[in-house]
């Protein structure tokens, strides 16, 4: 009954976020309009890539305009691109469980080197089916994507300030390895995997290099040590009850959770000498190739897995209040800032104090044989009365720290060292993550703050039921934040990345060459532009330039055929991409860029004849980009024939 009534009274405070609109006039001030303004034609200062949550993506806007620059297909099938629609982009979405069309995208992290953003790229977690993709930012395209076996509900995640190392914690206690347990039977008998992912320095590719497999309690999130802590994670756990049933009660019970501090460099030794335990477990990893245009799946078996007992000295517990979120560490290194959703204040770690404590040995008990720090020894600071539901923090750079309060919908500033809050100021409803460009580096931009809001009601014009969520920009360069912009995200931004673009522009692609094109079906020249048959796989070697497809005239094509259409993009041409589509194929369109291959699939069901054409208005006579197939019935063995006008001798016939 207690239980209950104390769920209802949580229930009001966290949807109690209000709908009292700030008003136009109070926010956009002339002086925030200019500090917008980025005139037509000229450049935005950041990228900022914010995750789409349930739209399992991610999109890339600039600021501080708000402009939205592009919405990159990672997890999830995107019609508009054709990813994970055509035959070369399917593989990316392939896991141990199969195809999945869907993901849920959670945390950018951007590479680093030296503890500064390089701009090479940006990662990002899914947190369904646990996995990790990684964007090259030559490209804007999601160049691979692993999943992490033995795990579930990837949500603690970051990458270390060199790009040696993804962590990739579990956010749902597991059997490990998978087993049929009774749910009576979790406490004690599931596990929380934490999976470490090395990072090739020159490819980037991933490969898991070992899993911790630490008590069964949840990890929520995960931030890397840098500069003198640098060679640490630190993750939030919560649930350290190990409940499994109305976790909004029964995960709330311990007055204190624990931040996990794990020596990586330690395990990562332990483990090169020969140390830890192999295990069978099955995952895919997914490569897109770029010259082949051309993902593909390599599905593995083994994983090496760590018992923490058996490397001592590498991983403690730091107690902290209240079931804590957000795990945050300060650009020097020495602050580790915890938010205990449920905590009255706002809880910072010292790193040197946990240095301390660990040489002193000052536990305070353990858990399943993991050391708990002395609370009061490793404490740094607490910030005193700071708001209502703290979820996450940042850094400007400049002594300052900023948290997101959840219950009472704002950003708090404050100062390091001395805790005292010096600004806040209201986010329109219920903010998440906040990102403030390279603020999870050694080197903060600390111009710009975005604060991701769960919650947007009256914000925006109303459009039915859903309503977008909704990002606001803040300038921080004065003393207080300042209120720039409002502007509405592509699914739910759970956390950001921003950079620089100074960092990212000149390494931009502008096409991809076709001399560098290595698609198996791509053909360089409309006179070899063709179609073969063998036996009911019919396959179009097929050339698009502005404004004609080569062949766009074919016959002899047969109910019952399947029909692979392997297009290439012959322009050489910065942003002159084409599309191409088939009435009645059950996929998407192919959107090709200049110089690269893809290719649909198309079965006939019917005889006639059928119009393909271009979906990408191209140039002034982009309308007339279409072509003609002729379908007959099968068995009729009417010869295959193609052509193009009579420059090619219209009708040239398969020999
Ligand atoms: S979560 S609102 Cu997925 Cu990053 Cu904290
Ligand atoms: Cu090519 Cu429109």
């Amino acid at each position: 009954m207690k239980k209950i009534a104390l769920l209802s009274s949580l229930i009001l405070l966290l949807t109690g976020c209000g709908n009292n609109n700030s008003g136009s006039s109070g926010a956009m001030s002339s002086s925030a309009a200019e500090k917008v303004y980025v005139a037509p034609g000229e450049y935005d200062e950041v990228y900022a890539f914010l995750s789409g949550g349930f739209s399992g993506q991610m999109s890339v806007y600039g600021f501080p305009s708000g402009r939205l620059l592009k919405v990159i297909p990672v997890f999830s099938q995107d019609a508009e691109k054709g990813y994970g629609y055509n035959e070369e982009t399917k593989a990316m979405l392939n896991t141990s469980h199969g195809f999945i069309p869907w993901g849920d995208s959670h945390h950018p992290d951007l590479s680093q080197t030296g503890g500064e953003l390089d701009g090479r790229w940006v990662f990002i977690n899914e947190n369904n089916t646990p996995r990790i993709a990684r964007i090259d930012l030559t490209t804007f395209e999601t160049a691979e994507i692993i999943e992490i076996p033995n795990s579930a509900g990837n949500h603690s995640f970051a990458i270390t300030e060199n790009t040696e190392y993804a962590i990739a914690g579990t956010r749902f206690a597991v059997p490990s390895p998978q087993k049929d347990i009774a749910l009576s039977d979790l406490k004690g008998n599931f596990k929380g995997p934490l999976t470490f992912l090395s990072i090739h320095p020159e490819t980037g590719i991933m490969n898991i290099e070992f899993q911790v497999i630490m008590p069964g309690f949840n990890y929520d999130l995960a931030h890397p040590g840098r500069d003198k802590s640098h060679g640490w994670i630190f993750a939030t756990t919560y649930n350290t009850e190990e409940a499994s049933t109305l976790l909004e009660v029964n995960a709330s019970q311990n007055d204190k959770d624990f931040v996990t501090a794990i020596n990586w460099k330690k395990i990562e030794e332990y483990v090169k000498n020969g140390g830890g335990e192999k295990i069978k477990a099955r995952y895919a990893h997914n490569i897109y190739d770029e010259h082949t245009h051309t993902a593909t799946t390599t599905m593995k078996d083994e994983i090496i897995t760590v018992d923490p007992s058996k490397v001592p000295g590498a991983i403690y517990f730091m107690p902290i209040p209240k079931s804590p979120h957000g795990c945050d560490v300060d650009p020097t290194g020495e602050y580790i800032v915890g938010s205990g959703k449920l905590a009255a204040e706002l809880t910072v770690f010292s790193f040197s104090k946990m240095m301390k404590a660990i040489e002193e040995k000052n536990y305070d008990g353990e858990a399943y044989g993991i050391p708990i720090l002395n609370y009061d020894a490793i404490l740094g600071g607490v910030v005193q009365q700071p708001g209502l539901g703290p979820l996450h923090t940042e850094f400007d750079g400049k002594g300052y720290a900023y948290t997101t309060f959840f219950i009472s919908s704002e950003v708090v500033k404050w100062k390091l060292g001395t805790w005292e809050v010096v600004d806040r100021q209201p986010t329109y409803y219920s903010v998440g993550h906040l990102m403030i460009p390279g603020g999870n580096s050694r080197k903060p931009f600390g111009k710009y703050l975005v604060a991701m809001n769960k919650i947007t009601k009256d914000r925006y014009l109303p459009t039915g039921p859903e309503m977008n969520h909704s990002a606001q920009l803040f300038d921080i360069t004065g003393d207080k934040m300042q209120l720039l912009l409002d502007f509405p995200t592509i699914g739910e931004p759970h956390y950001a990345a921003g950079i620089e673009a100074s960092k990212i522009i000149p390494n931009s692609k502008k096409i991809y060459r076709l001399e560098d094109n290595k698609h198996p079906y791509a053909v360089f020249n409309e006179n070899d532009t063709r179609v073969e048959r063998n036996g009911n796989i019919v396959r179009i070697y097929m050339t698009m330039i502005r404004s004609h497809f080569s062949p766009d005239n074919i016959e002899g094509i047969e109910v019952g055929d399947k029909v692979y259409f392997h297009v290439t993009n012959l322009e050489q041409d910065f942003d002159v991409p084409h599309g191409i589509s088939m009435l009645g194929a059950t996929t998407s369109e192919l959107l090709i860029m200049p110089g690269a291959t893809k290719t649909f699939v198309w079965e006939p069901k019917e005889p006639g004849v059928y119009p393909f054409y271009c979906t990408d208005f191209c140039s002034a006579l982009h309308q007339e980009m279409q072509g003609y197939i002729r379908v007959s019935p099968k068995g009729s063995n009417i010869p295959l024939k193609w052509g193009l006008d009579d420059v090619y001798k219209m009708l040239k016939q398969a020999k």
